[in-house]
């Protein structure tokens, strides 16, 4: 198993948008195993490559439940296709920013397009925590944090925690 490190608000690399990956290597193929061991020790339902500081457009996530056999899910350059009018709100965390979680109002169901690990190009409708999941995904790709869709004084309120921890973390050495 390898366990990479998750980088955690105020990461500047967390604002960077992620490139294309040309081709499905055995390389990706590590990589996507080296993410799903760090969601699952986190542990994590999602994680995009961004939050283990590499700027690939790779995701991996699992929403299997407890007892559920595990249903790992990667997805190479994901696009979303389509969104639907409706929307829905539901509460999200996000291991780039530990122990806050919030309300965000998000469409209700995407069509989504992406590569699997075997080169084969995958086209799925998603509903339900699965779209949320998939869409709070996406966002890391480029760059945007589920706390961008809150109101200023809340985000603001978590920026400043996060910017107070990495100050007293950087003292302390
Ligand atoms: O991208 C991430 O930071 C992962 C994030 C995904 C996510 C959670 C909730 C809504 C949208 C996207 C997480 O996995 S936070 C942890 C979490 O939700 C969880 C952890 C253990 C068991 C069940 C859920
Ligand atoms: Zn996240």
């Amino acid at each position: 198993m390898a366990k990479r490190e998750i980088l955690v608000l105020p990461d500047a690399r967390l604002r960077q948008v992620a490139e294309p990956i040309p081709a499905v290597t055995d390389e990706i193929r590590a990589l996507a195993k080296d993410m799903l061991d760090t969601m699952y020790d986190a542990p994590g339902i999602g994680l995009a490559a961004t939050q283990i500081g590499d700027m690939r457009r790779i995701v991996v996530m699992d929403l299997s439940k407890e007892g559920e056999p595990p249903d790992p899910i990667v997805m190479i350059n994901p696009e979303i296709l389509n969104y639907s009018e409706d929307t829905v709100t539901t509460e999200e965390g996000c291991l780039s920013i530990p122990e806050i979680y919030y309300d965000v109002e998000r469409p209700a169901e995407i069509t989504i397009k992406y590569t699997d690990l075997e080169g084969k190009t995958v086209e799925r409708q998603a509903k339900d925590r699965l779209a949320i999941c998939m869409q709070h995904e996406l966002d890391h790709l480029d760059g945007v944090l589920y706390i961008d869709y809150l109101s200023r004084l809340k985000r603001d309120r978590v920026l400043k925690k996060f910017q107070k921890a990495e100050k007293l973390s950087r003292k302390a050495g």
